[in-house]
């Protein structure tokens, strides 16, 4: 019975990986990021560690207002979440209208002056050091209403991070409700920055205008690191743990109780070929561990 079992799953890897060898991509998680009121709000997105995570900020002004200036923080976990750099979509209406005053620049290349500016002025020390943000400033080459798009459906950037060792715990990418700052404060709406110098975008703060808002108010992911699928526990999904499932259905390895929960990928309380084909598929990039987890 044991000597039909191991052949069988010679067979089945053998198959599994001639079929997924030419597969190398790693695994990266496209997330939509949309200032609208349509987005869900607070979603939870499961990653593995070291995963990289794309998170897009997209703009929706379909009701036709007025596009002016632009200036948002969008913050994010720093001890779940480690940031990349954000690739503007310069194929964008917005950014062709604003390309001279544009600048993407996350808050750890500011001043500490110019940081603590973009902080909601409610957050405690604690807030403000445990989260980082990407500051976006597009400003029209002009204020003219002639020379702005007056309805947008677009990705302003798209920006990687990378999931950190933070098995268990969660990260957010959002944009605060109280990080508005105007006279007519209302929870859930962003003012665009009204265009005073544009000399200095990276450290300047503008004065908000009314020409138009944004509901951010669902504009929020969440990512809750897990370490289901890395059974032999060395921060990475790879054909390794696929072996390691193979092995173990097959009485030819063994795991530990830890282990045996991390292995069983598509929850069905059972550790069997049927994981190793889920953790050479995640490996892969052919699936998302967040699959698994609904
Ligand atoms: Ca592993
Ligand atoms: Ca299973």
């Amino acid at each position: 019975m044991k000597i039909i079992k191991i052949f069988v799953s010679i067979v089945i890897s053998a198959l599994l990986f001639s079929l997924l060898s030419n597969v190398s991509a790693a695994p990266i998680y496209t997330a939509s990021f949309i200032l609208d009121t349509d987005s869900d709000k607070n979603e939870i997105i499961y990653v593995n560690v070291n995963e990289t995570v794309k998170v897009s900020l997209g703009v929706n002004t379909s009701e036709g207002y007025y596009a002016g200036p632009l200036a948002v923080p969008v913050f994010y976990t720093d001890s779940v979440l480690e940031a990349g750099s954000a690739n503007l979509n310069i194929s964008g209406r917005f950014y062709n209208c604003c390309k001279t005053y544009t600048s993407v620049v996350n808050s750890e290349k500011l001043t500490a002056e110019a940081a603590e500016a973009l902080y909601p002025s409610d957050w405690s020390s604690q807030q403000k050091s445990a989260n980082k943000a990407i500051y976006t400033v597009m400003i029209p080459n002009k204020t003219d209403s002639d020379n702005t798009p007056d309805k947008l459906d677009e990705n302003l950037w798209t920006a990687e991070f990378k999931v950190r060792d933070a098995v268990g715990s969660q990260g957010n990418v959002f944009i605060p409700n109280e990080c508005i700052r105007t006279e007519k404060n209302i929870d859930g709406s962003v003012y665009l920055a009204r265009y005073s110098d544009g000399s200095d975008l990276s450290s300047k703060r503008f004065d908000y205008g009314m020409d138009m808002e944004l509901d951010v108010s669902k504009a929020e992911i969440t990512f809750q690191v897990t370490d289901l699928a890395d059974v032999d526990n060395d921060k990475l999904i790879s054909s390794a743990d696929a072996l390691l499932i193979l092995k173990y259905s097959v009485d030819l390895a063994e795991l530990d109780s830890d282990a045996l929960i991390r292995a069983d990928i598509n929850q069905d309380n059972s550790v069997d070929s049927a994981d190793a084909f889920c953790a050479l598929k995640v490996s892969t990039g052919i699936d998302k561990i967040n699959k698994y987890m609904h």
